[in-house]
């Protein structure tokens, strides 16, 4: 096969990637390990940061979006058993953002790229990258036993956590930096109506979320030992526990009913470095992973994909490499701001194993303040909104 990019890996990033890519004029062949109805199970993400938004009506899946995402000003945060405050993001950072699931996001995706005929290769195997430090690379693979090989001028790695596209790098290329944390989140949805706004909440048993995906669809997070299994959950012991998180006033509002999916998530911050190594690019998961109390991880993959889409557009359609160049480390600003605001907010809702009372009243006050101080809510918003993309 022959192509201009080839795109291992069609999660948001690598579909996002080659709807962009295709909208200008530029041909791409994405390879998936999965199925593609496994793609589309996968519960995740669910905040948009606007400039996501904006992303995503550029590329031409914005209807279902616009029509069905629900637009949030703000998100409410409860400490302490009583205390609950509201986050105000439009006053503070002049923004809002979206609440919409990843795996509606998906299905808008695949759509699109199954009208503008972009071929996807799903149930690929043993994918391997072959002379990135040339302008002709390509990738090798086997699709149902058969080997199979795509000839092109540029490889991106989208292909998550897990995928093979960074050890392609030469060693003593990459740097690594990583750091894990001594808890998991178990995530529930259920076909319940959720709560008017977000709430992240610190209790001394541990971090809950409430978040939503529709008006009869909620989703609820309570930080768990790495150990648990979801075996160890059953529907009545999660909303048993979430409700004893919760203060009262908003724990009485919780709809409980029978789960439709339940899952256990790892929480990591992760970067790999640089971002491109001679003709392969790293882009979203593959390059950097966050834990998810800052809703960041979605929403980096989408600006990896803005600063890589351009980048690609112009050598393309101007001959110019002036973003080819310098994507590595304008996708990095961006992912470092994150990594480090996400493990600020990891850090301060969450209860750690070797945590004692000074440690959980410091949380308190570091709450406290922030419940109080007008600078402190703007530089929360100012992040959580997302920074804006350089020009
Ligand atoms: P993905 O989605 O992991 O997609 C990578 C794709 O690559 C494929 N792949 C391969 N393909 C071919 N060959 C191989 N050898 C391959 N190895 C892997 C995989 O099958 C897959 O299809 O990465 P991408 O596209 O970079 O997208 C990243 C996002 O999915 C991720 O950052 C977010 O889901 C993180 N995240 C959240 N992000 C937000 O911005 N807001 C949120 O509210 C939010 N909540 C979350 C989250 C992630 C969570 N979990 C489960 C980790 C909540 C949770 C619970
Ligand atoms: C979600 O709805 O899945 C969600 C919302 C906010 C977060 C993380 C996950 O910070």
């Amino acid at each position: 096969m022959l192509t201009q990019v080839a795109i291992v890996g069609a999660g948001p990033a690598g579909s996002l990637l080659a709807l962009l890519l295709h909208n200008a004029g530029i041909e791409s062949i994405v390879v998936e390990r999965q199925t593609r109805q496994h793609v589309l199970s996968r519960v995740r993400a669910g905040v948009l940061e606007w400039g996501a938004v904006e992303v995503f009506r550029r590329a031409g899946v914005g209807a279902r979006l616009d029509a069905e995402g629900h637009v949030h000003s703000g998100t409410g945060i409860a400490f302490g058993g009583e205390h609950v405050f509201f986050v105000d993001i439009e006053r503070h950072a002049n923004s809002r953002f979206m609440a919409y699931g990843q795996t509606m996001l998906q299905e808008d995706l695949y759509l699109a790229i199954d009208q503008a005929n972009v071929q996807i290769e799903f149930e690929v195997d043993h994918v391997a990258i072959h002379d990135i430090t040339t302008a002709a690379p390509s990738v090798a693979f086997t699709q149902h036993g058969e080997s199979k090989r795509i000839d092109c001028q540029f490889v991106v790695g989208c292909d998550g956590f897990h995928g093979p596209a960074k050890s392609a790098m030469p060693a003593g290329v990459l740097r690594t930096y990583e750091k894990t944390y001594p808890f998991g989140w178990l995530g529930i949805l259920s076909e319940t109506p959720p709560l008017e706004q977000l709430v992240y909440c610190n209790s001394e048993r541990g971090f809950a979320l409430a978040s939503q995906r529709n008006p009869m669809l909620s989703r609820y997070y309570v930080q768990c030992p790495l150990e648990d299994s979801v075996d160890d959950w059953s529907d009545d012991r999660f909303w048993h526990e979430l409700v004893l998180r919760f203060p009262d006033r908003i724990a009485k509002q919780i709809i409980t009913g029978p789960s439709i999916d339940k899952s256990i998530a790892p929480l990591r911050s992760f970067v790999a470095e640089p971002m491109r190594f001679g003709t392969l690019f790293l882009a979203g998961d593959a390059a950097h992973i966050v834990p998810p109390t800052g809703a960041k991880g979605l929403n980096l993959a989408v600006s990896d994909v803005h600063y890589l889409s351009r980048a690609l557009i112009q050598h393309y359609h101007d001959r110019h490499d002036h973003y080819l160049d310098r994507y590595s480390e304008m996708a990095l600003r961006r992912v470092w701001g994150s990594v480090r605001f996400s493990w600020w907010m990891t850090s301060l809702l969450h209860r750690f194993p070797d945590h004692t009372e000074i440690d959980q009243r410091l949380q308190e006050a570091e709450l406290a303040y922030l419940q109080s101080s007008d600078s402190a809510q703007a530089a929360m918003c100012e992040q959580y909104a997302g920074l804006p993309f350089e020009d």
